[in-house]
């Protein structure tokens, strides 16, 4: 009787549905692995105390979240994109950045920037300026960001 071959199949069904379900949950556990490299920060105007960096990201392994950045030497880090609309370059502040798994997030002019305030004086081209970003599963990551033109 068809009736009762219906159940059997239903369970068939869920099965496979919670197999597929149990994969799911594996990849979304794999670990970010992140470098961070081409870290270099514009020397900020005469007389001024703001700047922006640009720096690369790459992931090699799970999706990851960028939550902040930060440096001993400025008071504060934005994380800022850029767009054009109609002719005109606007900027908004990104509260989080997601950094897809196997992917690249690049921090260049015209795109997505670090917004620096509050500079400690007296840096000049060619003078390291220490930058952390912080992820939500990799944690600190500390780099290195040359102030000059970019490379
Ligand atoms: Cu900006």
């Amino acid at each position: 009787m068809g009736i009762k071959l219906r159940p059997d199949r239903r369970w068939v069904v869920l099965t496979a549905l919670l197999a597929l379900g149990a994969c799911g949950q594996k990849a979304v556990q794999k670990a970010p692995d992140i470098t961070v490299e081409n870290a270099w920060m514009r020397p900020p105007p005469a007389g001024r105390n703001i700047s922006a960096a640009y720096l690369t990201i790459r992931n090699a392994g799970g999706a990851d979240l960028l939550l902040s950045a930060a440096s001993p030497l400025a008071k504060d880090m934005q994380m800022h994109i850029s767009t054009m609309e109609d002719g005109v370059m606007s900027m908004d502040q990104e509260d989080s950045v997601t950094i897809p798994a196997n992917g690249t997030v690049t921090y260049k002019p015209g795109g997505r920037h670090f917004m620096v305030f509050g500079i400690k004086g007296g840096l000049k081209a060619g003078d390291p300026f220490p930058i952390t970003l912080q992820f939500e599963k990799s944690g600190a990551t500390s780099v290195i960001a040359i102030m000059g033109n970019q490379p």
